[in-house]
C-alpha cells in the first residue's frame, strides 16, 4: 500500500464511494491508525449532519421507529428527500432478538437504497472507548455527507448518556406497560430527552404512559412551571416556551405506532422543531463545542495519560502504590511524586 493510503481512502469517502466508507468505519471502530489519519482527512468536512439520538430499554422499538424515520426522510411529503445513516449501538447486547428484528425490518423498506446507509457498531473494550469509536464513526458518516444521522442506544446508562451528548436532538422511547410508573424513565434520561416518544401507542396503558411522563416533566421541579433540562430552568409546556432570557425548550411527548407506521410525521415535525429551535437560539453550534471540547479534552486526558505512563518506570510506580496501599503517602503527594518523576 502506498504511504498516502489512508488520505486516498478519505477521499474516496468524500467522493461517495460506500465501500471505502465501510472499510474507514472498520478501521475506526478497531482504532487503527490509518482509521486516525482517514478521520484527520474527514474532520474539515464534519457538521453538517443533524444527529439524532435515539435512546431507551430494551424492546421499546427504536430500532422500528429509526427504520420509519429514515423510510419517511428518504420519501417526504414535501421537500427533497435526504440522505439518512442509522448507526446501531449496542454497548451490553443482551438483547440482540430485538435488535436483529428491527434489522430485518430495515432490510426490507430499506434495502438498495444508496441514501441510506446501516451500521451496527459490537461493544469493543471499555465503555469510554466505544463512546469515542462511535464519535469516530459519526464524523466519517458526516464528512460523507448523510443529512440525518440516527445513533441508536439501549438503555439508560453512563455509555447512553456519554452517546446521547454526541447528538443534536435526542429521542427517548418508551413504551407502554413497562412498569406501572415508567421505571425505565429515569431523571437522568428526562435530563437527555428533547422528545419523548411513546411507540406502541396500539398497546393498553398508553394513554396512561403519557399522563406518566407528563407528571414527571412537571414533578422535575417543585413549582411546577419550570423543570431542569440540560442543566437550565424553563417553563413547563410543550414545545418553545418563553421564558427570562429568551425561548426555551420543552420536550414534548410524541404517541408512535412504529408497526403500523402511525405518528411518524409527528415525530418527524417535533425534530423538525427541535432542529428549528437549535439553529434560532444559536444552541445549535453551542452543542456542536461542546460535543468538541468534550471530545479534545478526552484525547488529551488520553495522550497525557499515556506519555506519563511511557516515561514512569513500572518500578517506581508500583512502590509508590504500596506506600499509598500502607497509608504511608497520600494519594495527593503521591500525585506530586509521580509527576515529579521521583
Ligand atoms: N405492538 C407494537 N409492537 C411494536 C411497535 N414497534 C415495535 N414493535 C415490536 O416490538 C419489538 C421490538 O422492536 P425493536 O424495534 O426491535 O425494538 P428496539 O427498541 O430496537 O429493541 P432493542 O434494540 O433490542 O432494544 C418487535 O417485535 C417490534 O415488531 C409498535 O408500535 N406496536
Ligand atoms: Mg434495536
Amino acid at each position: 500500500m502506498r504511504g498516502n493510503g489512508s488520505v486516498s481512502i478519505a477521499e474516496q469517502v468524500l467522493a461517495g464511494n460506500r465501500y471505502a466508507l465501510s472499510r474507514v468505519l472498520t478501521l475506526i471502530e478497531n482504532d487503527a491508525q490509518e482509521g486516525r489519519e482517514a478521520l484527520k482527512v474527514l474532520f474539515p468536512h464534519t457538521g453538517r449532519s443533524h444527529l439524532i439520538g435515539v435512546t431507551g430499554a430494551p424492546g421499546t422499538g427504536k430500532s422500528s421507529l429509526v427504520n420509519r424515520m429514515a423510510y419517511y426522510y428518504r420519501h417526504p411529503p414535501e421537500g427533497e428527500p435526504k440522505r439518512v445513516a442509522i448507526v446501531a449501538v449496542d454497548p451490553s447486547s443482551p438483547f440482540t432478538g430485538g435488535a436483529i428484528l428491527g434489522d430485518r425490518i430495515r432490510m426490507r423498506d430499506l434495502s438498495g437504497d444508496r441514501g441510506v446507509f446501516i451500521r451496527s457498531m459490537a461493544s469493543r473494550g471499555a465503555l469510554g472507548g466505544l463512546a469515542r469509536t462511535t464519535a469516530g464513526v459519526v464524523q466519517a458518516l458526516d464528512a460523507a455527507g448523510f443529512d440525518v444521522i440516527f445513533i441508536e442506544t439501549v438503555g439508560a446508562g453512563q455509555a447512553e448518556v456519554d452517546i446521547a451528548r454526541l447528538a443534536h436532538t435526542t429521542l427517548v422511547v418508551e413504551a407502554p406497560g413497562l412498569g406501572d410508573d415508567v421505571q425505565a424513565i429515569k431523571a437522568g434520561i428526562l435530563e437527555i430527552a428533547d422528545v419523548l416518544v411513546v411507540n406502541k401507542a396500539d398497546r393498553p396503558g398508553a394513554t396512561a404512559t403519557v399522563r406518566a411522563l407528563t407528571e414527571m416533566l412537571k414533578l422535575a421541579h417543585p413549582s411546577q412551571e419550570t423543570i431542569m433540562h440540560h442543566g437550565r430552568r424553563m417553563t413547563l409546556s410543550t414545545g418553545v416556551a418563553k421564558k427570562g432570557d429568551g425561548p426555551l425548550w420543552v420536550p414534548p411527548v410524541v404517541q408512535t405506532v412504529a408497526i403500523d407506521n402511525q405518528g411518524i410525521d409527528e415525530l418527524a415535525a417535533a425534530i423538525a422543531r427541535h432542529r428549528a429551535f437549535l439553529e434560532e437560539t444559536g444552541e445549535w453550534q453551542v452543542r456542536d463545542r461542546v460535543r468538541l471540547q468534550s471530545e479534545l479534552e478526552n484525547m488529551l486526558r488520553e495522550a497525557l495519560m499515556q506519555r506519563w505512563r511511557d516515561g514512569m518506570a513500572d518500578e517506581t510506580y508500583r512502590r509508590v502504590l504500596e506506600d499509598v496501599f500502607a497509608r504511608r503517602l497520600a494519594p495527593a503527594d503521591a500525585v506530586g511524586v509521580l509527576l515529579n518523576g521521583a
